[in-house]
């Protein structure tokens, strides 16, 4: 039986992983000075050249590089390789803006499954598995990502993609999917369907990797109870890669990141000042294995914690908690910074389900929030008093949450549009940022 998981450097010593980092840190920004104009320039902006780097202790000197830098390069301005060496271009799932493409050589694409492979096996996967992988294929990562890994791993893989979800539910129930890979919005959907259809006996599934977008713990728990499975956490994005840059193992306490790839720091957003261990801040990571499209102190606008607290996987990778939102998406309404996940908590602590729009709008100036909820099946036939009573308890609950005023409303269950990939929770009418 084959077996992917990589002891000797998932547990390697810190002393040793710091080793590798500075190496490859070292040969790193050698690279993309010699063969990124962009970077250089940037370098040179900032007053430091490759020599000025000699560890990650001197990572601080080197300018971030953010997603305008990537919108300025677009398409080829940051590839760090002749582009007949590349085999591959991904994309981001922006739907505004010019979209972020990245480059891979084969090099790269095989370290990018090497790290899904790791986020499989962490998960319990080995070659006897079916991984079923319902992620997007095409531009997006996250379905070439897992089948890659799961390729790795050496399981059965099921390139299903997304959509089509009577057909997915076949094939799970013919096949004996036992890894489903997808978003976690689309894997409560799938919960919901096969419970629905009476078919929860006859799925074989064990484990699920959830990720790409934002999901609270309630969430967790409730995909973990309608499809009886556990459910593990992935993390990543296309500019570094794809998924698998961090990943959860047994412990399910944040995501071990692959830090002999990836260099990671948390920083002030306002500032650019670097954190400590422990401080909630902004992600920036530096790939220092990537040949095409290698980004040095990339801001990933994700907030969220670092810690090095020892894991009882035995994995010794530096461990991110879930993203807590986002830097540059945080609502800001009537001044009150309010984050999507605040609100998933409570309408899931309440006992709804987690489909639900949140849209965001000003009118005379002032802003408004409204939440629209589905009804669970058993509510619908509740009298319109219940419904208005149900809708002042979660209004209250919003209120201590978030300390602002939240206009709810009680929809007809199923009249939010499902998503086959990442879940369209917010509508903001206000467009601050155009
Ligand atoms: O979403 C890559 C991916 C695919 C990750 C499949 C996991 C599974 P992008 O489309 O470039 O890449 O979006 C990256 O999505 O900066 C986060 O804000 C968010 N994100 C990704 N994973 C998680 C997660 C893929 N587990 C952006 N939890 C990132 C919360 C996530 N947010």
């Amino acid at each position: 039986m084959e077996h992917y998981y990589q002891p000797e450097i998932e547990c390697a010593s810190r002393e040793d992983i710091l080793k590798l980092q500075n190496e490859r840190l070292v040969k790193q920004v050698k690279h993309v000075y010699d063969n990124v104009p962009y970077y250089r320039k940037k370098m040179e902006e900032a007053g430091v050249s490759p020599e000025d780097i000699r560890s990650v202790e001197d990572l601080h000197k080197l300018p971030f590089i953010t997603k305008d830098d990537l919108r300025d390069a677009y398409p080829y301005g940051l590839l760090a390789v002749p582009l007949k060496d590349c085999v591959r271009i991904q994309s981001t799932s922006g739907t505004t803006g010019r979209r972020v493409v990245a480059f891979y050589t084969q090099h790269d694409i095989d370290l990018w499954d090497d790290c899904c492979a790791r986020a499989i096996m962490a998960a319990g996967g080995t070659d006897e598995d079916v991984v079923h992988v319902s992620y997007g294929y095409g531009l997006f990562t996250g379905g070439p990502g897992l089948n890659g890994g799961s390729h790795k791993v050496g399981s059965l893989t099921l390139p299903m993609s997304s959509g089509n979800t009577d057909r997915q539910i076949q094939f799970m129930c013919d096949l004996g999917s036992t890894i489903l890979c997808c978003t976690p919005s689309y894997a409560a959907y799938l919960g919901e369907t096969i419970n629905e259809k009476g078919l929860k006996d006859k799925i074989r599934l064990k484990a699920g990797i959830f990720g790409a977008e934002a999901w609270t713990e309630e969430m967790r728990r409730d995909i973990e109870k309608s499809l009886g499975i556990k459910a593990y956490d992935i993390y990543g994005l296309t500019e570094i890669s794809g998924p698998g840059v961090s990943f959860e193992c047994s412990e399910q306490t944040g995501m071990h990141i692959n830090e002999d790839h990836f260099i990671a720091e948390i920083i002030n957003p306002k500032t650019g000042e670097v954190l400590p261990e422990g401080e909630k801040g902004e992600l920036v990571f530096t790939s220092i294995t990537k040949q095409a499209f290698p980004l040095l102190r990339y801001r990933t606008r994700d907030i969220c914690v670092l810690t090095r607290k020892k894991c009882s996987c035995g994995r010794t990778h530096v461990k991110m908690t879930k993203p807590m939102g986002r830097s540059d998406d945080m609502l800001i309404i009537k001044g009150v910074n309010v984050f999507p996940s605040q609100i998933e908590t409570v309408l899931l602590n309440k006992g709804y389900a987690a489909n639900y729009q949140i849209i965001v709008d000003r009118i005379n100036n002032s802003d408004t929030l409204e939440v629209q909820v589905e009804m669970t099946s058993e509510m619908f036939s509740d009298s319109v008093s219940e419904v208005s009573r149900k809708e002042k308890v979660l209004v209250d609950a919003l209120k201590s949450m978030l300390g602002i005023y939240a206009k709810v409303k009680l929809v007809a269950p199923k009249s939010i549009t499902r998503s086959e990939g990442k879940a369209v929770r917010i509508i903001d009418k206000r467009n601050l940022y155009q």
